[in-house]
């Protein structure tokens, strides 16, 4: 497929899908994707510029209904600003591409579902996660049950948490997990 009317040069482009998952076709169609997010945003006139994580996350059709969107979005953001420009976008959707290899994969799956950001999953984690699943219309009963019946199950060393090695081998052989955690613009 031909580049078209890139608005990269072949110098970006090819730097861009070395650093990506992506090609050529799939880096401007994100770039057209990202540029209408905001009509309002800078970066309509300057390719630096920035929009609101939350913006993102609510107008990229692919990510709209996910329950985790504004977690992925701010997650991506390489500035503390809740802020995305257009190489945080691009990193995101590479993330979630077919061809992301299953371990880059599943280093971000645990960032995601660390809520509280102490590098183990545990129960204030698995309790957002079920939060935001069941748009809060879990029971807590229920939740606490669910809650513990998962950490029994792959919490190998006890400690109640969940760790990232705990975590990579219960998601490395569940092909389910790789259907949630894709799209592609
Ligand atoms: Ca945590
Ligand atoms: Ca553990």
């Amino acid at each position: 497929m031909g580049i078209g009317r890139s608005v990269f040069s072949q110098d970006e482009l090819d730097l861009y899908q070395e650093l990506t998952n992506l090609n050529a076709a799939e880096i401007n169609n994100a770039y057209k994707k990202f540029k209408n997010i905001d009509p309002l945003s800078g970066f309509q006139s300057n390719k630096k510029g920035r929009i609101a994580f939350t913006a993102v996350a609510d107008n990229v059709a692919e990510l709209k209904l996910n329950p985790f969107r504004y977690r992925i979005c701010m997650l991506f953001c390489s500035e503390p600003n809740g802020l995305m420009d257009f190489d945080d976008f691009l990193d995101m959707v590479s993330v979630f591409h077919d061809k992301c290899p299953k371990e880059r994969k599943v280093r971000w799956a645990f960032r995601l579902y660390d809520f509280n950001d102490d590098h183990v999953i545990d129960y204030d984690d698995l309790s957002t996660f079920l939060d935001l699943v069941t748009d809060y219309g879990i029971e807590s009963d229920l939740k606490s049950e669910v809650i513990q019946r998962v950490i029994e199950e792959v919490d190998y060393d006890g400690d109640q948490s969940i760790s990232h090695e705990e975590f990579e081998r219960i998601l490395y052989f569940n092909a389910e997990f790789y259907e949630t955690f894709r799209f592609r613009l």
